[in-house]
């Protein structure tokens, strides 16, 4: 038996309803058992196709088959209850993320574990708060509760490395849209802007390359660090 954790989310259709029909057919797969659910949780959207507001929750489970075999059973589900792959980040009826197997690190081309972004998304630390507040991120070495609580912090410690070399970015338009937050401005020595998160004994950054809209990048991962996820029911 391996434990997991995964992330669901959705933002069309009667996603309440869709979230029980995931639930309901891991639960009914022979090889996975349903251990514990978390509230869902009402989410601003993060991405600027990403569409409605979201639903957002946390499942832990048990299995007993390779993590590449879990992830294509998560499609499986994806796909029966009807998502249709479009836009990367775009809406959709349900996504299931597999965020943490135990203590494993699983880089290939098709999974990444821990999901690389669930360090800093409420929509993501917040429900998995309520089922596995102690599970130790195997590459940061910090439990959920502690990744959570860092961006409780007000004023939250945001750095900004930029390389003066990069010269296609506006970065008065970037400060001045970053303006809302506060955020600490630093130079870099590589070739791209390094945005980091944290005080300096938790620093964990994100690099933005100037072809990948940093601005549009910066302003999501705020939204995912800053959004507080609201419980709305007990899923029974
Ligand atoms: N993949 C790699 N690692 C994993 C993993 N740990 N779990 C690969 C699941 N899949 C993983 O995913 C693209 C590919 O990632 C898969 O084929 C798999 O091989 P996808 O589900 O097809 O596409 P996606 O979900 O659009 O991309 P991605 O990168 O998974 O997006 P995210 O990170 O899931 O973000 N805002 C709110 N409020 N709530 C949300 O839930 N979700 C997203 C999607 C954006 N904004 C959101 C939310
Ligand atoms: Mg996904």
């Amino acid at each position: 038996m391996t434990t997991a954790l995964l992330a669901l989310g959705g933002n069309q259709g009667n996603v309440l309803h869709t979230f029980q029909s995931a639930l309901a057919k891991l639960d009914g797969c022979e090889a996975i058992s349903v251990v514990l659910v978390s509230q869902f949780y009402d989410t601003t959207p993060v991405g600027i196709a990403a569409g409605e507001r979201y639903l957002n929750a946390a499942v832990k489970i048990e299995f007993e088959f390779s993590a590449v075999e879990l992830l294509y059973e998560l499609q499986d589900i994806e796909i029966q209850l009807g998502r249709v792959r479009t836009l990367h980040w775009g809406p959709r009826t349900l996504d299931l993320d597999i965020i943490g197997i135990e203590h494993h690190i699983i880089e290939t081309q098709h999974l990444s574990v821990p999901h690389v972004a669930c360090w800093y998304r409420r929509f993501v630390l917040d429900p998995l708060v309520e089922i596995a507040p102690n599970w130790v991120h195997p590459v940061f070495g910090q439990s959920v509760r502690q990744l959570r609580d860092r961006l409780l912090e007000r004023p939250l410690p945001v750095h900004l490395g930029l390389n003066k070399t990069v010269k296609n970015i506006d970065l008065i338009q970037l400060q001045e849209q970053l303006a809302l937050y506060p955020i600490m401005l630093s130079s870099t020595e590589n070739g791209v802007i390094n945005f980091v998160l944290g005080t300096p004994q938790t620093l964990r950054s994100i690099q933005l390359f100037p072809e990948n809209e940093p601005v549009q990048t910066l302003q999501q991962v705020l939204t995912a660090v800053f959004d507080e996820p609201h419980a709305i029911s007990s899923p029974g």
